[in-house]
Parts: structure tokens; sequence; C-alpha cells
């Protein structure tokens, strides 16, 4: 495959609903596209890099910028057989993860394509559909957050998240596990504790947590493992999990019993492969996480949580619970069983649906070898 032209796009998509983590509240998100142009093909990837700079230090027009001016250029021309060649390609620019995952996953989805074989597959998948969990973030009131909790257990999630923050901890616990004493429930504080808090921390052993996510600073292990040897409630590392070697070290030091994977965070589908088995060597299951993507980042997800040891629920919802409409046809869609069923199609599976994508596209630009 030669890469003959790369196109960026920025795609205004209002959520239905605010998302609130512990760093902040989002309204509408700023939606950064990726096309890789190959031989007549298109691959399509999503950058998940975030408005600001608060989730990781990556932000949507860095991430831009990087790739205009150092990785678009790295992969113009070049003759590749496979995604899996891309890391080393864009190796010379360090960090910026989420732009190079934006363009190796376009390479994926390319060449899925260009086999004729589902991306999952490509991917080393096995499952046949999926098991989904809701993230609800932070809201105007306890009985806000009850409603929307009763509302995905009814449509049939398998596991709720809830974001938690000091001050929106564990009174919000106590409320939920009165209410709903067996559910799978787990909490994300996105690091909005330090090793000071130790002792509130372990107040949330009451409520019997499947995991507790990222109590602790952002790049942090050693922190996270002193918690571990104190808490009951299983770990689960996100923004600190970067890479393969980070999880061989993490889970060394007892820092966490479970991994969440997002392959923009690790930097692409084949970092995210690595991480999900290193784990696996491990015996700690992995699940996948989301950014509040798009129907293209999505259907990514949808193909990675096929690989084995994707064991628990992940953040992989509908599109309706973020979008008015999707920018794939059909939209990712939740059986009242809580999950989604993995299509036997070539490529991603769900088609682009480039006349709404020109409609909300507020910048573009294309690059040629
Ligand atoms: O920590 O998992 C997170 C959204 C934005 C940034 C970080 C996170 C999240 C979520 C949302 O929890 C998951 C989703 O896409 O539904
Ligand atoms: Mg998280």
């Amino acid at each position: 495959m030669k890469i003959d032209a790369i196109t960026l796009r920025e795609l205004n998509m209002p959520l239905v609903h605010f998302f609130e983590t512990s760093f902040g509240r989002t309204y509408a998100r700023r939606v950064m596209l990726v096309t890789v142009h190959s031989d007549g093909l298109e691959g399509w990837g999503e950058c998940v890099a975030g408005e600001q700079p608060y989730y990781s230090e990556e932000y949507i027009e860095g991430a831009w910028d990087v790739i205009v001016r150092y990785l678009a250029p790295a992969l113009l021309g070049q003759k590749i057989d496979s995604g899996r060649d891309i890391p080393s390609l864009l190796g010379k620019v360090r960090q910026h993860r989420m732009a190079k995952a934006a363009l190796e996953n376009a390479v994926w989805d390319a060449e899925a394509q260009e086999k004729n074989v589902p991306l999952w597959q490509l991917l080393g998948g096995s499952r046949k559909e999926i098991a989904c969990g809701v993230s609800i973030g932070i809201q105007d009131s306890h009985e806000q957050l009850l409603q929307k909790i009763e509302t995905e257990l009814d449509a049939g999630y398998q596991r709720i998240k809830v974001k938690v923050k000091p001050g929106w901890d564990v009174d919000v616990l106590a409320k939920i596990r009165q209410r709903w004493p067996d559910i799978l429930l787990s909490c994300d504080a996105n690091s909005a504790y330090t090793i000071n808090d130790l002792p509130h921390l372990q107040a949330f052993d009451a409520f019997q947590l499947l995991m507790i996510e990222q109590p602790l600073w952002s790049d942090d292990f050693y922190f996270h493992s002193k918690l571990q040897q104190r808490l009951q409630t299983a770990i689960c590392l996100d923004e600190a999990i970067r890479s393969s070697r980070d999880t061989a070290a993490a889970l060394e030091l007892g820092a966490a019993r479970i991994i969440n994977i997002k392959a923009g965070r690790v930097g692409g589908f084949s970092e995210a492969v690595a991480v999900h088995d290193v784990a696996e060597r491990f015996n700690v299951p992995v699940w996948c996480g989301g950014m509040l993507e798009s129907g293209i980042g999505r259907s990514h997800n949808v193909a990675l949580s096929t690989l084995s040891n994707f064991r628990l629920p992940g953040d992989v919802s509908a599109s309706k619970r973020y979008w008015k409409e999707d920018i794939i046809e059909p939209e990712v869609t939740v059986s009242p069983q809580g999950t989604i069923a993995v299509s036997d199609k070539p490529g991603r599976a769900y088609e682009v649906r480039r006349e709404l994508i020109k409609e909300l596209t507020v910048r573009e630009e294309t690059l040629r070898a």
C-alpha cells in the first residue's frame, strides 16, 4: 500500500448530554478525523485528543499541528504492508500518541478493506459480541445521577461506571448501592486524589466496586502500588498506561489488577494489542475505554474489544447516548442484553456518512506526497 494523501478534518459535534469528569465538563466534541488515501482506498481514523490538555497533555490543536508538520510527512509517499509498519515510521517523534494513533488506525482501516477481511479479525480478535458498560459523568444532583443509572440499566447495560471526585464520591456510591445492591459498579477518579487520601479511599471498599479507575496521579505506578496494597477494591489504570512496557512495569509493581485500554492513549492499534497481550500474560483482565468518540473511533473500539483478554464490559456504548446523529451507518447499537453484535463484513463494517461529515466539518486540510 502506498500512502498517497492524508486528509484532516475537524467536526463540531454537540453531545446529547454534557459529560463531566473530575477535570471538567464537555458540551460538544471537536472531533478530529484522519483519512489515509491509499491506492484508491480510504482508511479512516479518529484522533481522540481532548479540546483541552486535561485528560492528557494532548489536545486537538496540538495533534493537528504535529500531524501536519511531522507525522504526515513521515508517511506520505511511503510503501507499507500493514498498519503494523506505522509505529516505526513515526518513531522519531516522541509521545503524541493520540495523533499517531489516528494515523495508524486509519491505515489498519484501509488495510482491512484492501485484504477484504473484518478489521477485528486483522487485529486478532475472536469475539462475536462484546459486553457493554456505560460511563456516567458527574451530574448537577444525586437524583439526576440515579435517574441516569436507572435509564442505562433499563437499556440493558451490564456495568455502570460513575465519575467521582472529592465531594462527589462516598455519598454518591452509598446511594447507588442502597438502591442497586447487586449491579456491577465501578468508579473513575481521573486522578482526582493523592496518597494522602488513603483513609478516604479505603471507605470505597464498603461498596463492593468492580474497580476504582485511576485514583492517583496520571503518571504514577509507585503510589498506586502502595494504595493497592491497602485497598480491597481492585485498582484499574487508565491514564498511567501509555505502552506495553508501562503495563509490564505497573503489573510487576502490583499497581493495578485491571487495565483500561484505549488505542489512542497508547499510540495506536499495534501498541493496544501489545498492552492486551502483556496483561493476558499476567492474567490481568482488560476492557476497552472510550473517549466520547464519534462513530469512526467507536467502530474501531468495537473491533479492538473482540480480542480474547477483553474480559470485562467496556465503555463502548451506543452512538445515541452521545450523538443525535452519528457519522456512520449503521450507528453502533446495543442489545437489550447489553451487547454489541460484531459484523462479519470486511473493514470497519460501518459505512462513513460523507454528506453528514461534510455538513459538520469546520476545518479541512489535505496533505499530499
Ligand atoms: O477516563 O475513561 C475516561 C471520557 C473522556 C475522557 C476520559 C474518560 C472518558 C470516559 C467516557 O469515561 C467513556 C466513553 O466514551 O463513554
Ligand atoms: Mg478513565
